[in-house]
């Protein structure tokens, strides 16, 4: 009975986000994968001076590793801004076999799209002699450059596109149901306050037991963004964050049962 309650959770969850966004999908519409696109330059964090520490705890063996640290929800179809920013996003880390990528895409005042990263790291052993595996490290940045007040910020995860390209599954922060399992792929909170917004995608296709053998445990690949403090134009209210959390509590107690049975990432 959990296991199916969790399900329709999962579902209701997804149909009211893809529900919510349809009203904004006009704006954010048109996005395409540009294969020329090269890797921005990759910043360490002697350079930038960010500390990725307080964000490891987020990604972790554990299914749904986000939900339990007070952080606040957020719609990741809302990330619009309120005030001009150089947006920086940072490599937190991943617990994926597949090669993952991600791109981003900014509609509104500011209008460009792009490269976040090339390769995301794999923990499969057979890249573990690639150099091109560990462009990346933890608390690694990428600068998206000023990006203007009232625009609308898409995350766009290739997953597995390093090695499959164009034939791979694309799941965005745009709309979920556009996704090509119509579920969704991204969980996104704000740390201290707003400062930071964590975002945890899936990259598998489906639900467990369908296609994929998905986990829905969001940490295949876990980034953070520097948007500016009180940036996001949206922020959800107390109470509707706590039905949330709620719902993300449940799904907790679901996924590490199915956890015994299931090794996929
Ligand atoms: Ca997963």
């Amino acid at each position: 009975m959990k296991n199916q309650l969790v399900t329709t959770l999962i579902a209701a969850t997804a149909t009211l986000t893809g529900f919510v966004s349809k009203v904004d999908t006009a704006s954010a519409a048109g996005f395409v994968w540009d294969n020329s696109w090269t890797q921005p330059t990759i910043y360490s964090k002697a350079q930038t001076g960010f500390d990725d520490a307080p964000f490891q705890q987020f990604v972790s063996a554990e299914r749904l590793p986000l939900a339990n640290s007070g952080l606040l929800q957020l719609d990741p179809t809302k990330l619009k801004l309120n005030y001009d920013y150089d947006v920086t996003a940072y490599f937190i880390n991943q617990v994926a076999w597949n090669r993952n990528q991600l791109a981003y895409q900014a509609t509104g005042t500011t209008n460009q799209s792009g490269l976040v990263f090339k390769v995301v790291p794999s923990k499969d052993p057979k890249y573990a002699a690639d150099p091109n595996n560990y462009l990346l490290k933890p608390g690694d940045g990428v600068k998206l450059g000023k990006i203007t007040a009232g625009t609308q910020l898409d995350f766009f995860l290739r997953a597995d596109g390093y090695v499959r390209g164009n034939s791979s599954y694309t799941f965005s922060t745009q709309n979920a149901a556009a996704n090509p399992d119509g579920l969704q792929h991204v969980v996104s909170f704000a740390y201290s306050k707003d400062e930071y917004v964590v975002l945890g995608f899936e990259d598998l296709f489906g639900g467990f037991g369908k296609q994929q053998n998905s986990d829905r445990d969001f940490n295949d690949l876990v980034v953070v963004l520097d948007i500016g403090k009180g940036n996001l134009v949206s922020v959800p209210e107390p109470s509707v964050a706590l039905s949330l959390v709620a719902i993300g509590a449940v799904s907790i107690l679901g996924l590490r049962r199915r956890r015994q049975t299931n090794t996929a990432n």
